[in-house]
């Protein structure tokens, strides 16, 4: 079969054999993904009529509660990977704690853990700007068989057996790495199924897009500023093209098409700036790797870092090869 023709649900089954640990239970996994990311994808394309059917708060027509569309996502994802039971952990960015997952027979015998920001840029939602899911996936530490622990969420990025993101975009996209370069599945909405697009996906080395939140200028590290100055100046292919969208996902999702570079830096009201390290910068991280693009916090890889707690936050540089090493190295001479 053509691979341009190839759906997620097949590219699965064909590919789960390459994957080292072949028990069919990540992918499993990927699979109640695609699900709930069809169910949401649903529901954030009618946030548009919220007026007509009714915001947050209020009941709809079936006499439901219409909920916000960041806690509707949580919920849809948290459901769906409960109920097929196939992971023993969840964490979500819009929960305080982690979830502990008993398998149907108390035996905790499934082995990976799920990290999710089941709906990023959700502030943009109300301005139909695109939002996205992020996922992270990493096989527990502690024995099987056991309840799950802290210790199973607070793993290096480089210990994740799978991530990716969905973008409800102008179509909806499901891209993922299970370590193996990174693939992106558009959505047909007529039909329900997402097609493989874009097989292969690869940073450029290089790129002339720089995506940051220049109204944060003023409290930059100089490291910082030093570099976006460097991208503003005229030499060469500079000066480069800003584009920030402010949403992580959609960002990204275009620098990697087109070549460029995220940063949410610290900055002098934020100390470790914004984005979360397990949620966001993690999952992304992984993916800019796969796709032979970098992921670093300045300094050290992200994928590198210990994470101390579920909610930490890291300072976030990722994107074409070569621009992230210019940005370290603006970020090393302002030592
Ligand atoms: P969220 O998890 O609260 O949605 O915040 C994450 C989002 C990212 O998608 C985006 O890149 C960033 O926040 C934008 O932040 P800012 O508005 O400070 O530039
Ligand atoms: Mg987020």
């Amino acid at each position: 079969m053509s691979r341009q023709n190839q759906t997620l649900g097949e590219f699965i089954i064909e590919n789960q054999s390459s994957f080292k640990y072949t028990s069919g239970e990540l992918s499993r996994l990927i699979n109640s993904i695609r699900l709930a990311a069809k169910v949401v994808n649903h529901e954030v394309n009618k946030a548009g009529l919220v007026d007509i059917i009714g915001a947050a708060g209020d009941t709809n027509i079936q006499g439901e509660d219409q909920q916000k569309l960041d806690v509707y996502a949580n919920d849809k994802f948290i459901q769906t990977l409960t109920n097929r039971n196939i992971v023993c952990g969840i964490a979500s960015e819009e929960e305080d704690d982690f979830i502990t997952i008993n398998s149907q027979d108390e035996n905790h015998q499934n082995k990976y853990v799920v990290l999710i920001d089941p709906l990023d840029g959700s502030s943009n939602i109300d301005v139909n700007v695109s939002v996205g899911t992020i996922f992270s996936i990493y096989r527990r530490v502690t024995p099987v068989g056991t309840p799950v622990t802290i210790k199973d969420f607070l793993q290096k990025g480089s210990q994740q057996v799978a991530a990716g993101y969905v973008v409800y975009g102008t179509s909806t996209m499901l891209v993922y790495t299970t370590g193996d370069g990174v693939n992106g599945f558009t959505l047909n909405p007529a039909i329900g199924t997402f097609y493989l697009s874009h097989p292969d996906m690869q940073f450029p080395e290089d790129g002339k897009i720089y995506s940051v939140n220049e109204g944060n200028y003023i409290h930059f590290p100089k490291g910082i500023k030093d570099y976006i100055k460097y991208c503003q100046m005229e030499e060469g292919d500079r000066p480069y093209t800003s584009r920030y969208i402010g949403s992580l996902v959609s960002d990204f999702h275009r620098n990697m098409i087109k070549g460029g570079i995220y940063m949410y830096p610290k900055s002098s009201k934020n100390s470790d700036g914004k984005l979360r390290l397990l949620y966001e910068c993690n999952p992304m991280a992984f993916l800019a790797e796969q796709a032979n693009g970098k992921a670093s916090d300045g300094f050290t890889r992200i994928m590198d870092i210990m994470p101390t707690e579920l909610h930490q936050r890291v300072p976030f540089i990722c994107g074409s090869k070569n621009m992230v090493e210019k940005a370290e190295e603006f970020m090393r001479n302002a030592q």
